[in-house]
């Protein structure tokens, strides 16, 4: 088994995807609302990669199936019913509903890794489920985080590091750079991943925005025991 670790989903071309288990991973903030909404009983999450996209898509199903959720600049969009918090995405909003998401990064990201017909959804709140998830598959993996306005972002990089922390008490595996250096990162922070988190610029934004709660959930290490699965554009617990 080899492991490739993406900073962003730029650098991610199809070829690279196929016949690889994907992990995608936004920890700020996406992906840890696309698990919770599932965990709360969503239908299913449909990632889009625009405003207009998620509007066009809702004008296509019963509006009181769905909701619309997401962000732009880390606030909800107008008009949208839910915005990028996953404390929002309770069990008595999200029940039995099909939610249409688009974020600046995460939905991206996501839509970006759908070559491969084996697409997961990380986040800290589920690393040691995505570990045995990718022991289960043995096969290849690249890991892709959203990153932060096209830039490396280190609450993806900590949870790469916390999924490969898992991952090698199940199987021996080799890596590229980034992979053991997100692992590294990890181990020396273990501890207290928020002794290096906090350094983060995107975590220090959605902060100063007053999202405390937001990061003080998304860090939470296995608060849920799933492995959300992205199968043709759409996102279900499997
Ligand atoms: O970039 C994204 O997809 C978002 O998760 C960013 S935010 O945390 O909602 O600002
Ligand atoms: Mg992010």
């Amino acid at each position: 088994m080899f492991v490739e670790t993406y900073e962003t989903y730029n650098a991610v071309y199809d070829k690279i995807l196929k016949g690889k288990v994907v992990v995608v991973i936004d920890t700020l903030r996406a992906t840890s609302v696309i698990t919770t909404a599932l965990v709360n009983g969503a239908k299913e999450v449909i990632p889009v990669a625009d405003i207009e996209d998620a509007i066009n898509m809702s004008g296509h199903l019963e509006r009181d199936t769905i909701l619309l959720g997401g962000e732009r600049n880390a606030v909800k969009i107008e008009g949208f019913d839910l915005s990028n918090s996953p404390l929002e995405y309770s069990e008595d909003v999200v029940k039995g509903k099909t939610i249409i998401i688009t974020t600046t990064n995460g939905t991206r990201a996501l839509k970006k890794a759908s070559s491969s017909d084996d697409v997961v959804v990380g986040c800290l709140l589920n690393v040691t489920s995505v570990a045995d998830y990718i022991h289960r598959e043995n096969k290849d993996v690249v890991i892709i985080c959203a990153g932060t306005e096209g830039k490396f972002s280190i609450d993806d990089i900590i949870t790469a590091g916390a999924i490969l922390d898992r991952l090698e008490k199940l199987s021996p595996y080799e890596s590229d750079d980034l992979s053991k250096a997100s692992y590294f990162l990890y181990k020396s922070f273990q501890d207290n991943i928020l002794n290096i988190m906090k350094y983060g610029y995107h975590l220090n934004r959605i902060e100063k925005l007053g999202f405390h709660e937001d990061v003080e959930f998304c860090t939470t290490i296995d608060k849920f025991s799933v492995v959300p699965k992205y199968i043709n554009g759409v996102v279900r617990l499997v």
